[in-house]
């Protein structure tokens, strides 16, 4: 595991990419589907240099910005925030899923989270008990609605201040990051923060690329899941808060009507909220 020493874009940023690497992936794709993509990417990028005109010098800060990227270790970040919502739509509907609405997966996922029981409190700091606490519970179930005993929920989501254990430096590898196992009816019931409104790491070149066309770096509060049982199809996704900033107007366009969570608050005045899983089958 890289040390982070800044939490800077180029920090997170290098803990991402290394991470990403760290598994050699492979897609089978055939020579002929490679070449009719390569083909339209190709014709796409043609089509907008003549339609805009773009000038050599354009042209030469596009160059010089996707070596910062990479020099940053900005990739996974800037891919995930503007590219990977597409992907994960035609995901999902070229499968013909009906169960739980998937969102992106984002740069900052770890397998292997340690597991927790079924009722359980997040791994976490002082300070993070001190912030806003969530109850968030709920079922895993199939499509039919049984519940699914043993399926497990990997939740992981950013401090209050808008950092991810493993990508920010000083937080313990583990805060705010677990795999639930649900019990036998495939209940869950969790107790963690109510994560703040997130900005993506923008110092480097992919902030750059944000202010160039006048954008904001802000996504609204979010909980990671990925949620997963023997036989079923593994949904990842996102969860929001009703009401919150920017959940209509998302940097990476990740949210979804059907994940938008409404707290209120328990008997003792705690927010909580309970939300179910439905799995497909095994796709
Ligand atoms: C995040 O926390 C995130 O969820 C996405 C999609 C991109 C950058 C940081
Ligand atoms: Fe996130």
């Amino acid at each position: 595991m890289t040390t982070i020493e800044n939490p800077t874009a180029h920090g997170s940023g290098n803990a991402a990419t290394d991470k990403f690497k760290s598994e050699r992936v492979t897609a089978d794709t055939s020579v002929e589907r490679a070449a009719a993509i390569y083909k339209d990417v190709l014709s796409a990028f043609k089509d907008i240099i003549h339609k805009h005109e773009v000038t050599y010098d354009e042209y030469r800060v596009l160059k010089q910005w996707m070596i910062d990227v990479g020099e940053y270790g900005e990739w996974p970040l800037w891919l995930d925030v503007f590219v990977e919502h597409e992907v994960e739509e035609v995901h999902y509907s070229r499968k013909h899923f009906s169960g739980t609405k998937g969102s992106i997966e984002g740069p900052y996922y770890v397998p292997n989270a340690p597991k927790l029981p079924a009722e359980c409190t997040m791994p976490m700091r002082e300070k993070d008990v001190a912030a806003a606490p969530l109850i968030f519970k709920g079922q895993v179930t199939d499509l039919d609605g049984n519940g699914l005993g043993g399926a497990t929920v990997e939740l992981w989501h950013a401090d209050e201040d808008g950092f991810y254990s493993q990508f920010a430096p000083g937080i313990p590898e583990w805060n705010l990051r677990g795999t639930i196992v649900t019990d036998e009816d495939g209940n869950f019931e969790i107790t963690t923060l109510k994560p703040a409104p997130y900005q993506i790491p923008n110092d480097g070149p992919t902030g750059w690329f944000i202010k160039s066309y006048g954008g904001h770096p802000w996504r609204p509060a979010h909980l990671h899941l990925m949620v997963s049982a023997p036989g079923r199809n593994s949904v990842t996704t996102q969860l929001y808060f009703q009401g919150g900033d920017w959940v209509d107007n998302d940097v990476a366009t990740a949210t979804k009507p059907e994940l938008i969570l409404d707290p209120q608050p328990n008997a003792d005045g705690v927010a909580e909220v309970t939300y179910n899983f439905a799995l497909d089958p095994e796709a």
